[in-house]
């Protein structure tokens, strides 16, 4: 992943992390990932809103991304399974989000596991022994964009 930024002033936004529930413990690594990009950006107003499963994280992004948030980190695992639920959802919650995302103008950083198996995801979740940290990408992703986001739109009224 490139080199998170987080020297700039992020103390003004507003940022809510949408999780979902299922693989609680990947699910807590995932959250913690992205906590801590919001503690070393110094963000003082955020919300952690926890939704059923992965396939909820739209609906309740779209209403943070009405509400004003600057940016919103979606977390989920979603496991392949013997049925195409698997497929269902993945492409539910990925085409939701990026359609809330472009449409209202707000970043989501794609903190959502799609995965094999449980194995693969414990791989990314963060977690003592993990190889990668998505929650934490994530953050980073969501952040910068708001950043960017930010700067843009104040360049545009100089
Ligand atoms: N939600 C997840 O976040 N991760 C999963 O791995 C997951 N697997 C599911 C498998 C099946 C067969 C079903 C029916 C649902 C699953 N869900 C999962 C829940 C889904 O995201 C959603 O909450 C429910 O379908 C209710 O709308």
């Amino acid at each position: 992943m490139p080199n998170p930024d987080l020297t700039s002033d992020f103390t003004s936004f507003r940022i809510a992390i949408v999780a979902a529930s299922w693989h609680e413990q990947i699910m807590g690594g995932l959250i913690q990932g992205a906590l801590r990009v919001l503690e070393a950006a110094q963000v003082k107003q955020f919300q952690l809103l926890r939704v059923p499963g992965s396939f909820e994280i739209p609906v309740v992004a779209r209403a943070a991304a009405i509400a004003g948030f600057d940016a919103i980190v979606a977390l989920g695992v979603v496991i392949r399974g013997g049925t195409p639920h698997f497929e269902y959802i993945c492409q539910g919650v990925t085409y939701g989000i990026t359609k809330v995302s472009t449409e209202l103008g707000v970043p989501i950083g794609n903190g959502v596991l799609t995965c094999n198996t449980i194995e693969e995801a414990l791989d990314r979740a963060g977690l003592p022994g993990s190889h990668e940290d998505k929650g934490f990408e994530a953050a980073i992703a969501a952040l910068s964009t708001a950043k960017v986001l930010k700067d843009f739109k104040a360049a545009l009224h100089t």
